[in-house]
């Protein structure tokens, strides 16, 4: 994104550095602005031309919009649920002037946010998953100890060929008009994730980072120290003049492992309890939790008499390295093995809103499954997935928006921009979170463009200096000798669907397929390892057939079945030495809402091991059985130790 930053009175993009999660501590107050707000389509595109922001209220007609939530479901007004294009919300709060900084953080906003305080453009936003904010003082009246703030967001839901995901607008006539996603799921707006508030000092900690370094271990694998690396950035006024950093880890009893006091250095933890991931023969059920220690984070006044400034902790620090071998996927030099299935930020009613009932329901199910993995597809998710995922140890690959770049025209000096600058704010939102085992820069796109090979050539080598400890992938459905991509990344991921979009009901040729499809491309790349990043059967519950037919209960059974045959003969875990196979990621967890299309029964694709409403379909008992086998394999530890 190329944007300007004017500082104090008007902030016209959102900073580019990471942004904390916003936690409350002895310096910073929390607020939350979730809630009813006010709430109208703009369907001339007239708003911004009328001033709408700089109005007391919106003007009628308006209804009340609960946020966070996609606002496509929540009505029975078919116009709104399929708007595409403005909409605006509004809400007033009060404001006591207890703290120098206010910071209105947006957690995530689809796709583009124009957000006005007291009639003053604010911030702007580009990019629908990934949180911004602003500090509203400069925006409230400075004489009085307390200030009415009237909040005002214009959200435009349209995709076009730059931005990520892509889109086009198709004007069949002046009454059909159509917004045509290049993806596989509905185009839900609004604000989808949480709105806050809060206080900081008017010098505070801007970001942390913390990274494992090295883990030493003793004969018996045994880990005997750890070496933490870490940089505290702070920002606002007084931050040239001296002030003191403290830093401080802290084990899951509240006790002081290790510190320091500068600004950017080492921890050493003797002994440390190492994150692990779950579902693994040498680690832990998925349904209980890996190791976290807080880093805490003080800033003090000085000279002395010192006086704290700023507290900031982060509660999910894992001590865990990741490194590859030809054959295997080590965390803590010892294999891992996705096994877990992929999901969309998706459930009735709410859309893509953010849902905690919803989230706790995910990881539950995950842990009933024995489901140890899943890829954000297509999306960076809400925080509180990964925060969650860091306590039980399922591993994540975080991907980026980049869904659907299907033709030439979207591989654009623009698009490559953005898709930068997406990457730049995920990685600095996700980086501290050990389960964080990958990145994903893309889904699907047309790999054998020449304009795919130079747009991704750049993408790797932009990615690959902070990529914060993880390998980098992206998801291709191209085959190994029409794929111009896949060369760059460290780990092959492969979205495969023999016997559903092709070999229509020939289960009994997907172990050939598969088995050729992973030796041919692990022959032209010997060094890579290769995991299956989607595969999967469309499924109406209830619907039977034997001998099993294409969208019945017994035909995604045996689908599954007949894959996992396939992978065993490559997989890593299994075949220590000569494997290279890393992980299944069946698709989908669960069924979500798509556009309508004839091949969507119910505006919904129904690929999920489990109904929209979290109910399991018959295969979801054969991938647990699966997974419930997969983590009796041993796992030794590395021969390299
Ligand atoms: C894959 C896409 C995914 C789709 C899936 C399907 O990556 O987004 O939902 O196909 O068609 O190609 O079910």
């Amino acid at each position: 994104m190329v944007c300007t930053c004017f500082l104090l009175l008007t902030v016209w993009c959102a900073s580019t550095h990471g942004l904390l999660y916003p936690a409350e501590s002895e310096t910073r107050q929390i607020r939350s602005l979730d809630g009813l707000w006010q709430f109208r389509l703009d369907e001339q595109g007239v708003g911004e031309t009328e001033r709408w922001f700089a109005m007391p209220n919106l003007p009628e007609p308006t209804i009340l919009m609960p946020v966070p939530a996609s606002y496509n479901d929540i009505t029975q007004n078919i116009t709104i649920h399929r708007h595409f294009g403005m909409v605006w919300y509004a809400r007033d709060f009060f404001i006591h002037k207890t703290a120098p900084r206010w910071v209105l953080q947006f957690k995530a906003v689809r796709y583009e946010a124009h957000v006005y305080v007291n009639g003053q453009s604010a911030v702007n936003h580009s990019g629908g998953h990934l949180p911004f904010e602003v500090d509203i003082i400069p925006f409230i009246s400075s004489n009085a100890n307390y200030s009415k703030v009237h909040v005002v967001v214009a959200v435009n839901s349209t995709l076009t060929p730059t931005t990520l995901p892509p889109g086009e607008v198709i004007v069949h006539n002046p009454t059909y008009i159509e917004l045509k996603p290049t993806f596989d799921f509905y185009n839900y707006a609004g604000i989808d994730h949480s709105v806050i508030l809060y206080s900081t000092s008017s010098a505070y900690i801007q970001n942390i980072t913390i990274d494992t370094e090295t883990i030493n271990y003793d004969a018996q694998h045994v880990a005997t120290s750890a070496i933490l690396t870490y940089s505290v950035e702070i920002a606002g006024n007084n931050h040239a003049n001296a002030l003191d950093v403290l830093v401080e880890l802290l084990d899951a009893n509240g006790i002081v492992v290790a510190n320091n006091t500068d600004f950017q250095s080492r921890l050493v933890v003797n002994k440390p309890n190492l994150w692990q991931p779950c579902g693994m023969n040498h680690t832990h059920p998925c349904t209980e939790q890996s190791y976290l220690y807080t880093l805490q984070v003080t800033i003090y006044n000085d000279p002395s008499p010192k006086n704290v400034v700023d507290i900031y902790r982060i509660s999910h620090v894992g001590i865990r390295i990741i490194r590859l071998t030809d054959n295997q996927f080590l965390v803590n030099e010892r294999p891992f093995y996705f096994h877990g299935a992929n999901a969309h930020e998706d459930s009735d009613i709410r859309g893509k809103g953010f849902d905690e009932v919803i989230i706790a329901k995910h990881f539950n199910l995950y842990g009933w499954l024995h489901g140890n993995s899943f890829r954000t597809s297509h999306y960076p998710y809400a925080d509180e997935f990964y925060s969650m995922a860091d306590r039980y140890g399922l591993a994540i690959i975080g991907e980026t928006p980049a869904v659907g770049l299907g033709q030439a025209s979207y591989f654009s000096q623009d698009t490559l921009e953005h898709h930068k600058q997406v990457i730049v704010e995920m990685i600095n939102r996700d980086r501290n979170h050990p389960s964080v085992l990958m990145w994903s820069l893309a889904n699907e796109p047309r790999a054998s463009l020449k304009e795919a090979n130079a747009y991704f050539n750049e993408l790797f080598n932009f990615t690959r200096p902070i990529k914060a400890g993880r390998p980098l992938t992206f998801t291709t459905y191209m085959h190994v000798n029409t794929d111009l991509c896949v060369q760059f990344a460290d780990v092959i991921s492969f979205n495969r669907y023999p016997a559903w979009y092709s070999l229509d009901g020939r289960l009994d040729l997907i172990y050939d397929y598969i088995v050729g499809d992973l030796l041919g491309t692990r022959h032209r790349f010997p060094s890579k390892l290769i995991l299956i990043s989607e595969y999967g059967a469309e499924t109406v519950p209830g619907l039977h057939s034997d001998p099993p037919l294409m969208f019945t209960e017994e035909y995604q059974k045996d689908f599954y079945s007949a894959y996992h045959v396939a992978f065993d003969n490559a997989s890593s875990l299994l075949h220590p030495d000569t494997g290279f196979f890393i992980g299944e990621l069946p698709w989908n967890m669960f069924d979500f809402a798509t556009d309508q299309d004839i091949s969507r029964v119910g505006g919904q694709n129904r690929k999920g091991l489990f109904t929209r409403q979290r109910q399991p379909k018959a295969a979801a008992f054969v991938i647990k059985n699966r997974y419930e086998q997969l983590e009796l394999i041993p796992t030794p530890p590395s021969k390299i130790l």
